[in-house]
């Protein structure tokens, strides 16, 4: 059905993209800008497109580039990764309209989960449980009156947000109006749409995902939760299969809840919904309809490859799995290697001189650097993955520690230090985090 996939992205994720391609026997198209002419998945692929300039915008952002590097290539699909064009419906359209397949949900489907208030309400009509808040948007003279029905402290938040921009707490009544004014600009400054909505603000919640795949046909699965507390500004640091929050009854009914809602939406791909979990309720905020970074920690558990799934649902192939075959085996950690200083953040572009990746059992390095790379400074300092796995939390943690220890990457400042605090912090140990976790943690071993 599908014979060639031109993959519209860069970095780690294309090569995971084009590793599941060549399983499948699946020819592959890289594109890549000018900066990155000597990147492995340009290598690694059967051919290559230079479509464009470094900036994003004019390259892997560039849908009328991308449509004409299918056209020359004869790519049949094009599976978009994540970032990038991995969320934008118009492009989704405009493939379909030169008859190549998106390899991801419908553009409906991807509209509607980008706006978060429709996005929230569809939740709630699929039988989702949600955060109490307003009926969709607020104006700023309905504020007060919705924000007492649902009671102080209350969360401001974007329409059209996501990433956490656009957003802010009113703890009194005395902050209200302040942070309505706030939000609403902060939104038509990044988003071009100033509409909002409310909620009541939870104060100490973890963020658990579920990952769903859909066939678009009526059946859907889940493959468990993620626990992604671990983040600084909104950046995923370290994420964890399964949350050392839940037990297994939790686990399946707030999966068989989703994978539910999914069959009604007869969506097709793979998506993640998104909750923030609090006091043993779960609180749907948002849904993503791509593959996320942290897809292998799920694929660790289950040792099912999502890739594959969706090129095969892409393909109207169905899924390969049904719910009842799922078994989640042991527990998975991922540590995002990014090209940044370990305490301040700051990106450290620049040419890696020295690089071994560690091996053994329960161990996978995704990551396209290698040594005499050159990490250009245009895209996002993620360098790479490294998944690890155990028969048990306390078995994947132990593995962890030896990892570390034997991943070398000279040249550069990157994150690995980072983990290797986190890996003897007790807190961490325990399981014992939320959302704020780690922010007050790097704030309080500063000093
Ligand atoms: C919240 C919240 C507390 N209460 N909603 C941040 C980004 C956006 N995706 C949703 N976000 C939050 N929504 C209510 N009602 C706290 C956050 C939040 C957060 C959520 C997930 C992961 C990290 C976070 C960091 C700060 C705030």
């Amino acid at each position: 059905m599908i014979s060639k996939i031109l993959i519209a992205n860069r970095g780690e994720i294309a090569l995971r993209v084009l590793r599941a391609c060549k399983e499948l026997g699946i020819a592959t198209v890289a594109v890549h800008s000018t900066a990155d002419a000597d990147a492995m998945h340009v290598r690694l692929a059967d051919e290559s497109v230079c479509i464009g300039p470094p900036p994003s915008r004019d390259s892997y952002l560039n849908i009328h580039q991308i449509v004409a590097a299918c056209e020359i290539t004869g790519a049949d699909a094009v599976h978009p990764g994540y970032g990038f064009l991995s969320e934008n419906a118009k492009f989704a359209e405009i493939l379909e309209a030169h008859d190549i397949t998106f390899i991801g949900p419908t553009a409906e489907h991807i509209r509607i989960m980008g706006d978060k208030i429709t996005a929230k309400q569809t939740a709630q009509e699929l039988g989702i449980p949600v955060v109490p808040g307003s009926d969709g948007e607020v104006k700023p003279e309905n504020a007060l009156e919705v924000a007492r029905k649902i009671g102080f402290p209350v969360l401001i938040k974007a329409t059209a947000g996501g990433g956490g921009r656009g957003m802010k707490v009113a703890r009194s009544e005395a902050d209200l109006e302040e942070a309505v004014a706030t939000a609403r600009t902060e939104a038509l400054a990044a988003f071009g749409n100033d509409a909002v909505y409310m909620e009541k603000y939870l104060s100490k919640p973890r963020h658990i995902e579920i990952q769903i795949v859909g066939d678009g046909a009526g059946n859907a699965v889940h493959l468990g939760e993620r626990d992604c507390s671990l983040q600084r500004r909104h950046q995923k640091v370290w994420e964890e299969a399964n949350s050392p929050a839940l037990n297994v009854d939790q686990r399946m009914k707030i999966g068989q809840v989703c994978a539910d809602a999914m069959k009604k939406l007869k969506y097709r791909g793979a998506g993640t919904v998104e909750f923030l979990y609090e006091n043993g309720e779960f609180y749907f905020i948002e849904m993503n309809t791509r593959l996320q970074v942290e897809h292998p920690i799920t694929e660790a558990i289950t040792g099912i490859d999502l890739v594959h799934e969706q090129i095969r649902v892409a393909s109207g192939g169905g899924l390969s799995v049904r719910q009842e075959d799922i078994v989640f085996s042991g527990h998975a950690i991922e540590c995002r290697i990014n090209a940044e200083d370990p305490r301040t953040f700051v990106p450290s572009p620049g040419t890696i001189t020295h690089f071994h990746a560690p091996g053994g059992l329960g161990v996978r390095v995704d990551s396209g650097a290698y040594q005499g790379y050159r990490i250009p400074p245009y895209y996002d300092s993620l360098i790479g993955k490294l998944i690890v796995h155990g028969r048990t939390r306390v078995e994947c943690m132990m593995r962890l520690r030896r990892v570390l220890d034997e991943f070398v990457i000279d040249g550069i400042k990157t994150t690995l230090p980072l983990f290797q605090d986190l890996i003897n912090n007790q807190d961490i140990a325990n399981g014992d985090y939320d959302i704020h976790w780690l922010e007050k943690h790097l704030a309080a071993t500063s000093e």
